[in-house]
């Protein structure tokens, strides 16, 4: 007896309590990227906090793997409806990355700046308190280049595309500031919970 017309692609109840609305679970690990990832030398590869156009605080690679360390296991979701449940990350915590700063944020607004002239706006509010790191290591290796190593922005409870690969920095703004996509249509928060797509969803 086959029961595959009755389960079919429907989630099981597991599934569907950790799928936010309008979202499908996959097992592979698409990658979506402006285009092709950067050459980036790990020993030229510099990570940078501004306030503007001033530098708070800066690190080279070998300073950078130096710092405190994360690990995080949980669930990714990308505005193309995909979900990728317990993905598991190590990297930098933003928590962590002030303190070695010995700073406090100075706005409430930040722009991280990658590579390939990418950018995102993200509040603080939304990388405080263990919700995001710079991540350096997926699933217990290294961050592929296409998956936006070395370095990686991770905003977990937010749309992955707030997670800027090849990241180079954090640029604290004043006001909130659109990034790439921000410009083009989509979220300036961008809560999966709460379907925050599109410019305009509430
Ligand atoms: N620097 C950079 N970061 C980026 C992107 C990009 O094009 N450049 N694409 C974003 C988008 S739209 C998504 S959905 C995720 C995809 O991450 P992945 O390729 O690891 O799945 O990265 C985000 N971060
Ligand atoms: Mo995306």
């Amino acid at each position: 007896m086959s029961t595959r017309g009755f389960t079919g692609r429907r989630p099981g109840a597991d599934a569907a309590r950790r799928l936010p609305p309008g979202q499908h679970e996959t097992d592979d690990f698409p990658v979506l990227s402006l285009g092709p990832a950067p050459a980036i030398d790990l020993a030229n590869w510099r990570f940078t906090l501004r306030q503007g156009a001033r530098p708070l605080a800066s690190w080279n690679w070998e300073q950078f793997l130096a710092l405190p360390r994360t690990t995080w296991r949980g669930d990714i979701h990308c505005v193309t409806t995909w979900s990728k449940f317990d993905t598991v990350w190590e990297g930098v915590a933003f928590d962590d990355l002030l303190t070695a700063a010995g700073i406090a944020a100075p706005t409430p607004f930040l722009l991280a700046q990658s590579f390939d002239e990418y950018d995102t706006n993200v509040p603080v509010a939304d990388l405080v308190n263990g919700q995001a790191m710079v991540a350096t290591h997926f699933n217990g290796a290294p961050l592929a280049a296409e998956h936006g190593g070395p370095a990686r922005l991770l905003v977990p409870h937010l749309y992955f595309w707030k997670s800027a690969k090849w990241l180079k920095g954090l640029k604290f703004t004043e006001k909130d500031e659109a990034g790439f996509w921000e410009l083009r249509g989509y979220h300036m928060r961008g809560d999966p919970w709460r379907e925050q797509r599109y410019t305009d969803d509430d």
